[in-house]
């Protein structure tokens, strides 16, 4: 059987939101046309309650996707709490922003309630084409500490006879190695033919247990962190060669250029940023996004005639490129640059949510926090639903807990 693999689509992403919708649209169109099935773990949408506009656009997306397609793979087995309503095998969860308190329905169940594709999340869904079986055990993206927990309570067991996929929607930790509570490769369950996860916005190819783990990042551009100057795309995954594929699709292009000032004159820089905009405006279906990053021992003060002129340069490329400059590597100190460094490493494809996350949870574990609330939803609490919502919430969470 062949699977095509994709994730992230955030459907009504604002800075770009005609990017997000042109490129999930290329990708689930031809994903739907190369195989036999479909897997999305995570984030369709967005945001949590995306607007009727952006609802819309999903349900133009899978109806369209499925519209002609004669399925000859279905889903002849479901095992969640909810209804399936249709057996075609598009087989989604929801991701990070999507999540909402467990029993209420979020925008992927919106879609599954259609009959556009059954929604995964915590259940086995079994897909059968001509005999041949695939398995695909998935949970919804979850707050981090709950992982381990959530993964114990689905218990997911491969079956003799089929392929099986798990499919999530997490950060692991040795792609971002500075929250303890994200789950590590090998403390996922053991015996699956293929790990497929979402939530992280460049695509990873590693191996788990010895069987392929597979991100295929988003479709759309949004953290645009170091990871992301790739291309964007999907994986067709093939059952019976064990082997896959990523298939590239038109998309934005984003570049980190990074310029070394020292031993440099300004006319030498800006030869060389400049052939650098021209080459990536030819690249890309729109707009490049160019961050051009100034390192070196030099002070932004010393180097402010190149500062200037490289605005200057931006401005003329406007209509072309969007550029950015960042000078804020630029320090006298080498200390500080190598304390920057690896700050800048390890903040590579984490989104601000996460790291907003991880420092808000390690503040309430030095003030000795212990209501039985967890962090990750207190943050979630007060990031979504207000002060006005959290604060009664937490005051009812202190008084059960006396
Ligand atoms: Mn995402």
């Amino acid at each position: 059987m062949k699977i095509a693999i994709l994730s992230d689509l955030h459907l009504g992403y604002e800075r770009f939101a005609e990017d997000a919708y042109k490129q999930a649209e290329e990708a689930l169109m031809s994903a739907v046309e190369l195989a036999d099935a479909v897997l999305i773990p995570g984030d369709i949408f967005d945001t949590r309650n995306p607007d009727v506009e952006v609802l819309s656009q999903g349900f133009t997306l899978f109806r369209n996707a499925s519209n002609g397609k004669k399925w000859s793979a279905k889903v002849i087995e479901y095992s969640g709490r909810k209804r399936i309503y249709t057996s075609i095998p598009i087989i989604a969860i929801s991701g990070t922003h999507e999540r909402k308190s467990k029993d209420a329905d979020n925008a992927v169940d919106l879609l599954g309630l259609a009959g556009l594709l059954v929604n995964a999340s915590e259940a086995k869904v079994t897909i059968d084409n001509g005999g041949e079986r695939v398995v695909v055990w998935a949970f919804g993206g979850v707050a981090e500490e709950k992982v381990k927990d959530t993964i114990k309570e689905l218990a997911p067991k491969p079956e003799q006879g089929a392929f099986n996929v798990f499919m999530f929607h997490q950060s692991i930790y040795e792609l971002l190695p500075f929250d303890d509570r994200f789950i590590r490769y090998d403390e996922l369950p053991d015996g699956f033919d293929l790990y497929v996860n979402g939530h992280i916005h460049s695509n990873v190819e590693h191996k788990v247990h010895g069987k392929p783990f597979l991100i295929p990042g988003s479709t759309v551009l949004t953290q645009l962190k170091e990871g992301e100057q790739g291309s964007k795309g999907f994986y067709i995954f093939d059952t019976a060669e064990n082997a896959y594929t990523f298939m590239e699709i038109k998309s934005r292009r984003f570049k980190i250029m990074k310029i070394d000032v020292d031993g440099k004159d300004g006319k030498e820089i800006l030869r060389h940023a400049e052939s650098e905009i021209e080459r990536m405006c030819g690249e890309g279906i729109s707009a490049p996004i160019i961050r051009i990053m100034l390192i070196g021992k030099k002070t932004a003060g010393a180097s402010s005639g190149i500062n200037i002129q490289l605005h200057e340069m931006a401005s003329r490329y406007k209509d072309r490129a969007m550029i950015e400059i960042d000078n804020g590597r630029l320090n006298g100190e080498e200390m500080k640059m190598h304390a920057e460094a690896l700050r800048q490493e390890l903040l590579e494809n984490s989104s601000v949510k996460d790291l907003g996350m991880a420092l808000f949870v390690e503040k309430l574990k030095q003030k000795g926090y212990s209501l039985d609330i967890s962090p990750t939803e207190l943050f979630d609490m007060l990031s979504h639903d207000g002060k006005e919502k959290a604060v009664p919430k937490v005051f009812e969470a202190l008084f059960e807990q006396q």
